[in-house]
């Protein structure tokens, strides 16, 4: 396998980042989680617009300009001969001495792997998830933004954690004030009377780019969308549930906390909006 890293591709076997990078010292750095479908890297400008986003939220000079991150992702891809893949762009702090500060380290490390995910079984995407809500609070905006991806995963791994411990793949987490922010790392939607709500940003959530896809899809099946403050009552009392992420893709949910959410089996909107996800992959985003 071919790794992009720091201007070079280089076998697996020596991609190696020095134990004085900063990205593993202190989680300082920011990454982006990328899908590629058959030879389509799905909306890689809007990943590629967070990437930067999340950058320049922790004061990181990303070393390469969009176009050459466009290139150094698509190149990643076709130096492995994938057509189907998950791509992991990160960028870290880079190597300093130990000690906090970020200007220790005199400049930022960036690399590209494109390899396999293992998605959910099939069984999920036709019978729906059950999850559970995790006693970890999602990490609050005043503390650490969440609209930043940063290298900063332990929040969501704790949560993740818990999942697993409650017999659950994944798992709503609440945020400071009690309110849905997200799942460990995928967004949240539901289903009620005929409209599709979602957390808005400001309440813990990402601004996933499968999330953004949700948006253009609802214009074009007609539903109505909106964000909203969500309880886990709204999660109780809707018709359907469903999550989004790269990994995760769209995921129905029927179970919450040992509760069926509306039937109980995956929803027709809910379906509806898969159907259409599944078609745009293919066309939205960067050929290679
Ligand atoms: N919330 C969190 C906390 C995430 O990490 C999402 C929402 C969904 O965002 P996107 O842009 O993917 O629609 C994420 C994304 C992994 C993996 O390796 C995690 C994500 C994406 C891809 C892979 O587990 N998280």
């Amino acid at each position: 396998m071919k790794i992009y890293l720091d201007g070079r591709f280089v076998d697996d076997a020596d991609a190696k980042v020095s134990v004085f990078d900063h990205g593993l010292l202190y989680g300082d750095g920011v990454f982006e989680g990328i899908r590629l479908y058959g030879g389509n890297v799905f909306r890689l400008e809007e990943h590629l617009e967070r990437f930067e986003y999340s950058a320049k939220a922790i004061l990181l000079t990303l070393p390469l300009s969009r176009k050459e991150l466009v290139d150094v992702t698509c190149e990643t891809c076709r130096q492995n001969g994938l057509t189907d893949a998950y791509i992991r762009l990160v960028a870290t702090r880079g190597v300093g001495d130990l000690g906090l500060a970020p200007w220790l380290c005199a400049k930022p490390s960036l690399f590209c792997i494109a390899s396999k995910i293992s998605l959910y079984p099939k069984e999920y995407y036709d019978n729906g998830l059950a999850i559970v809500t995790v006693p970890t609070r999602r990490i609050g905006p005043a503390a650490l933004p969440p609209t930043i991806k940063s290298l900063n995963y332990l929040n969501n791994i704790l949560g993740k954690i818990e999942a697993k411990q409650f017999g659950a793949l994944e798992a709503i987490m609440l945020n400071e004030q009690g309110y849905v922010a997200e799942c460990t790392a995928d967004n949240v939607f539901i289903v009620h009377k005929g409209e599709i709500l979602t957390p808005s940003a400001s309440q813990g959530a990402l601004k996933g780019v499968t999330r953004s896809t949700i948006f253009d899809i609802a214009q074009e099946i007609g539903v109505p969308i909106r964000e909203v403050n969500m309880t886990r009552y709204d999660v109780w009392c809707a018709d359907e549930c469903f999550l989004t992420g790269t990994g995760a893709e769209v995921i129905p949910v029927v179970k919450l906390d040992g509760r069926e959410i509306g039937a109980g089996k995956p929803g027709p909107i809910t379906q509806r909006v898969l159907a259409s996800f599944r078609r745009r992959v293919l066309v939205e985003g960067t050929r290679l």
